[in-house]
């Protein structure tokens, strides 16, 4: 993999995780185990993400939404993968030995479809060393019954005392941005224990085939990309004006001047998604420009 690494020492605690720089992955947009087997031992030496977050684990195993799953919109990408996974005793026998050889921290990404099967994967993955953080999905657009509960504070409270007690591990509370107020929802995630807060993930989207009817299999989709950064700019603002614990911004971040600007923004982490579809390498690049962009701006 190309990029070069960093000038500026850009090392940031997260929750108590220390990392060499502020740049990670979105969930579900970074491989690692496919990375892994096209470019060996390369990936290992120069990773792109300072800790990695891995695609979405639901109790059972999934076969994710019918095809077609992926549309291009102007400046970005529509997705209705709908979270295929191979459930969280797959994830524990085949996905965990492999990221846990990663060299970064690792954060796992869950998903229930009640609040006791959260509950359920908090507790399996509390037990496991190899997990660092633990991500809550609760705004993935693309599941019907799912538990997407992240558009209301309440519901949102609920979850994150439930599982509260269940692990020391730092908890990351992953906010929707199809909610009314992205700021209340930060809130009521805060004061239930919450230890981390990610935004954004994908705005509900829809696009018609040629015939006027939906494209994509799941009819509606997430869109991603450079098209909603500055809707992600406005709702990592809001959310860090609301709350004192950290964030990870995201949404359409391309350069280390969308970094820069996630971070002035009150963001401590930047997630990077749907650009690592066309540079793997995009991670390691943007930590780079960060990193320059600082140096140059230093006093
Ligand atoms: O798998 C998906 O369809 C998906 C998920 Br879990 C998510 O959180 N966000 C998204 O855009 N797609």
């Amino acid at each position: 993999m190309i990029g070069a690494p960093p000038t500026l020492a850009l090392s940031v605690d997260f929750c108590g995780l220390d990392l060499a720089h502020p740049i990670i992955n979105g969930s579900g947009t970074f491989d690692a185990i496919a990375a892994r087997r096209a470019f060996g031992d390369e990936l290992f030496e120069r990773f792109p993400f300072s800790a990695f977050v891995s695609k979405t684990v639901t109790l059972e195993p999934r076969q994710g939404n019918p095809p077609p799953r992926l549309w291009e919109v102007a400046g970005g990408l529509m997705n209705s993968i709908g979270l295929p996974n191979k459930g969280l005793d797959g994830y524990l026998e085949h996905d965990l030995p492999i990221l846990a050889a990663l060299p970064v921290p690792l954060i796992v990404n869950v998903m229930g479809f009640s609040r006791e099967e959260v509950a359920a994967l908090v507790d399996a993955f509390a037990a496991r060393p190899e997990v660092s953080a633990i991500e809550l999905n609760v705004s993935c657009p693309n599941v019907e019954t799912g538990l997407v509960l992240g558009a209301d504070p309440d519901e949102t409270a609920r979850l994150v005392h439930r599982v509260r007690p269940l692990t020391g591990k730092p908890l990351i509370v992953k906010l929707t941005p199809n909610a009314s107020d992205v700021a209340a929802v930060a809130t009521a995630a805060q004061d239930a224990g919450a230890d981390a807060l990610s935004l954004i993930n994908t705005l509900r989207g829809m696009a018609l085939d040629r015939t006027g009817k939906p494209w994509l299999g799941g009819v509606t989709g997430g869109v991603s990309g450079p098209a909603v950064r500055a809707i992600a700019l406005a709702q990592v603002y809001a959310v860090a004006q609301a709350v004192e614990i950290p964030i990870v911004g995201m949404g359409g971040v391309q350069s280390g001047r969308d970094a820069r600007d996630l971070i002035e923004a009150g963001a401590t982490l930047v997630a990077v998604g749907t650009e690592s579809f066309r540079d793997p390498a995009a991670g390691l690049r943007i930590a780079s420009e960060l990193s320059e962009l600082l140096a140059n701006t230093a006093v």
